[in-house]
């Protein structure tokens, strides 16, 4: 490992959001923020750990990922949900979490786990089952130096404008 990859830079070419969830169980619904990572052109990687199950490997992860320039983690759990509150307490890179349906009213004991974080470790909690505006966020964060980047989410933004002003109902032009 370099300098540069030390101090955590984006490494050309590598990932630079990580997804995270807490079972295999979870991958279909994160299927839809790996497409939205790949629309948008930004390099992703997808890792399976339970902060459960595998906590000393998730905090090897965590270092690994920084060490290797990842700028933004989504984190993805449903149930007791901690997998992005521990994501958050090991980085000080933005954690996304996405609370996953199942459980107590499908999804609201995960929705209540990721998003009542303490004060001084945030999470950005997006809907749930919402891996696409996880990833959209994770997007709009790197965007904010990457003037490409940003083209690319703002034509993605007008792309979903578009498609609904052309519902049928709006048909007359205004
Ligand atoms: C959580 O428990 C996982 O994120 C998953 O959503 C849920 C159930 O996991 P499995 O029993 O399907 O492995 O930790």
């Amino acid at each position: 490992m370099n300098a540069a990859t030390d101090a955590g830079a984006t490494v050309p070419g590598s990932p630079r959001v990580a997804i995270v969830v807490g079972s295999r169980s979870d991958l279909p619904t994160m299927e839809a923020a790996t497409q939205t990572l790949d629309e948008l052109g930004i390099g992703h990687e997808l890792r399976v750990i339970s902060a459960h199950r595998a906590p000393d490997l998730l905090d090897r992860y965590i270092a690994d990922a920084e060490g290797r320039g990842i700028t933004a983690f989504i984190a993805a759990a449903g149930l007791a949900a901690h997998l992005p509150g521990v994501i958050a307490s090991k980085t000080t890179r933005p954690v996304i979490g996405v609370p996953l349906k199942g459980g107590v009213s499908d999804g609201l004991d995960a929705l209540l786990s990721i998003v009542q974080m303490p004060k001084g470790v945030p999470v950005a909690t997006v809907g749930v089952g919402n891996a696409t505006n996880a990833a959209l966020l994770a997007a709009q964060i790197l965007a904010q130096a990457d003037p490409e980047l940003r083209a690319r989410v703002a034509e993605h933004r007008s792309r979903g404008a578009q498609a609904a002003a052309d519902d049928p109902t709006n048909a007359d032009g205004v």
